[in-house]
């Protein structure tokens, strides 16, 4: 055992810069993802080749996904990306996750941000200053955070680890 997921740890992942745009009356919530500084280094021999996935959620459920170009071999990249989507900002959260892509085998996460009325710190005042702000575009630096990938996980899943560690 590594004991690596185990240990409460400070560890820097990187930050952030994106900026939100809502416009109530046409319904359409505009997320640009500008840049990313300070990764974490994922490949081993060289550095990260990150990209960055942004998933629409209402109620814990998925509605859309999107995702950026894949910069090669930085920890500091700079996309300037925008994503639009048709929405009314209420239950909504936005997920932006940063990966590394690998040629071979799974992309690994190196870590993520949560937007929406129920987010706190940093993510809570940008989603507050975003609704408070229609029409005009707000960009703040995000700390990202551990991606527990909790949703890739089925409630069946977890019963049955549990039942696991009962026997
Ligand atoms: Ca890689």
């Amino acid at each position: 055992m590594g004991g690596k997921t185990l240990v409460m740890t400070s560890e820097r992942l990187g930050d952030i810069c994106l900026s939100l745009r809502y416009v109530p009356t046409a319904g359409k919530l505009t997320v640009v993802i500008l840049e990313a500084k300070n990764l974490k280094k994922m490949d081993v021999g060289g550095l990260s080749d990150p990209y960055v996935k942004i998933h629409l959620m209402q109620n814990g459920k998925r509605l859309k996904k999107k995702k950026t170009t894949i910069k090669k071999n930085t920890l500091n990249p700079y996309y300037n990306e925008s994503f639009s989507f048709e929405v009314t900002c209420e239950q909504i959260e936005v997920a932006v996750t940063v990966l590394d892509y690998d040629k071979i085998g799974k992309n690994d996460a190196i870590g993520k941000v949560l937007l929406g009325s129920n987010s706190t710190g940093t993510e809570q005042r940008h989603w507050a200053d975003m609704l408070a702000n229609p029409r005009r575009p707000i960009a703040q630096w995000h700390s990202l955070q551990k991606s527990t990938q909790y949703y890739s996980v089925s409630p069946l899943t977890l019963l049955q680890t549990s039942a696991f560690f009962l026997q």
